[in-house]
């Protein structure tokens, strides 16, 4: 395809200065095509560190979320400003873990992406269904939804979205979708993009998958026509699982 394949390394609550410093040495070495974009989020306490460490022109770094407001009185949050002004483009919104841990609500990460757009970061809008949804038959229902939640954004901001679709199920758990199940589920979230917003982003706007991609099952992934690359979690903690997916972009 002519869209640009995502390779998203999110690191979750993992690591250290020791172990950030030996994986970026080791993925500053790594070749990808000239269709690939390597992203990676630390915590967002190592971003300015971690920035300090890569290759610029290879590597670039996102934040794993932030808050919906400039500044102000909000206890332990990062305002998108403040991931700006390190120069870093990139934030992942709406992960599961803060949509089921940390209890955000549609409406909150509508109005966080709006905000980050806005000041001129790009985002990475996670969406997913739980077990239970797919085994109802209720996976597009939901994913039109958690899609729906950004009604509110212009169709010129849909060109600082990627979208990430990572069924629950999937996450962290070693069970991935089949390379099938992926494209049918891509192929679903991109005709939505048709029919509710317009045909030009739903060509443009790149869907990676996400749910236990590792070495072994990326390449399968990779084939699939409306994979447009990968959030990985796990296996983007190991430096040569990480590359291997990245060299897996079709
Ligand atoms: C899904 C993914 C990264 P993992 O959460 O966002 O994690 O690859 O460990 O399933």
């Amino acid at each position: 395809t002519t869209r640009t394949f995502f390779v998203g390394g999110n690191h979750k609550c993992n690591g250290n200065k020791a172990s950030i410093k030996a994986l970026v040495s080791e993925l500053n070495k790594v070749e990808s095509k000239s269709n690939v974009e390597i992203i990676i989020a630390p915590p967002s306490i190592y971003l300015d560190y971690t920035q300090s460490l890569v290759d610029s022109g290879k590597i670039q770094l996102s934040a794993q979320n932030c808050y919906s407001e400039t500044k102000g009185a909000f206890t332990g949050e990062i305002a998108a400003e403040m991931v700006k002004d390190l120069n870093i483009n990139w934030v992942i919104i709406g992960h599961s873990e803060r949509r089921s841990i940390f209890g955000e609500s549609g409406e909150l990460l509508a109005k966080k992406t709006k905000h980050a757009i806005d000041i001129g970061l790009k985002v990475i809008f996670c969406i997913g269904e739980q077990l239970a949804d797919r085994q109802s038959s209720k996976t597009e229902a939901v994913l039109s939804a958690q899609l729906g939640d950004l009604k509110s954004l212009d169709k010129k901001q849909w060109d600082s979205i990627v979208i990430a679709y990572e069924p629950v199920w999937a996450i962290g758990t070693g069970v991935t979708a089949t390379p099938d199940q992926a494209q049918d589920t891509h192929k679903y979230v991109r005709s939505w993009l048709k029919d509710n917003i317009d045909e030009t982003v739903a060509a443009k706007t790149s869907i990676m998958y996400g749910g236990s991609v590792g070495a072994a099952n990326c390449n399968a992934l990779a084939e699939k026509p409306d994979v447009d690359g990968f959030l990985v979690g796990g296996a983007s903690l190991i430096a040569t699982d990480f590359s291997t997916i990245i060299k897996s972009a079709s």
